[in-house]
């Protein structure tokens, strides 16, 4: 099992997306196991995006994401990684194919409306600075695991 990170950014919130776009996530069969709101400190926002700050867009990326609440979300599952970006889309909402969420709802670059860790290594520590508490952290099982994935093959 893989966890990652993934962020309902200001304009998914401020279009009121969230319940949507977290369905996408529920129903593919991946678990929540840590969830918050809020306006997230700039000094957070730099760090998860310090891999970007010699690009252009850093500054205007960091202010559009401390406009507004973001949703957090600490996901489970397997494939947890891959399966998030999968569901996402490419970073361009209006190239992205429908049937992703940013294909679906989206039209923008910048304002993309989610974000997800892209690999193991960037997961440990995206997660580790969005969730540095563990009691934030659900460990649990839910009912339906045994029919979301085949227990003698997948589990
Ligand atoms: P990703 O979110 O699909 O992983 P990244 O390349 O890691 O995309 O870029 C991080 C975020 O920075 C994007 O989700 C998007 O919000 C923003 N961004 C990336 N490239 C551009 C750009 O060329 N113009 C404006 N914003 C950009
Ligand atoms: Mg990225």
């Amino acid at each position: 099992m893989e966890r990652t990170l993934v962020l309902f950014k200001p304009d998914a919130v401020q279009r009121g997306l969230v319940g949507k776009i977290l369905s996408r996530f529920e129903e593919k069969g991946l678990k929540i196991v840590g969830l918050k709101m809020r306006v997230f400190p700039e000094e957070l926002l730099r760090t998860h995006y310090e891999v970007h700050k010699q690009r252009p867009f850093f500054e205007g990326l960091v202010k559009f994401m401390g406009s507004s609440p973001v949703v957090a979300l600490a996901l489970e599952g397997k494939d947890a990684i891959t399966t998030t970006r999968t569901l996402m889309g490419e970073t361009n909402c209006a190239k992205s194919a429908p049937g992703t969420i940013r294909g679906d709802f989206g039209m923008s670059f910048s304002h993309n409306l989610v974000h997800g860790s892209d690999g193991p290594d960037t997961a440990k520590s995206e997660l580790a600075l969005w969730f540095a508490d563990p009691a934030e952290v659900c460990e649990w099982t839910p009912q339906q695991t045994t029919w979301v994935y085949d227990v003698e093959e997948e589990l």
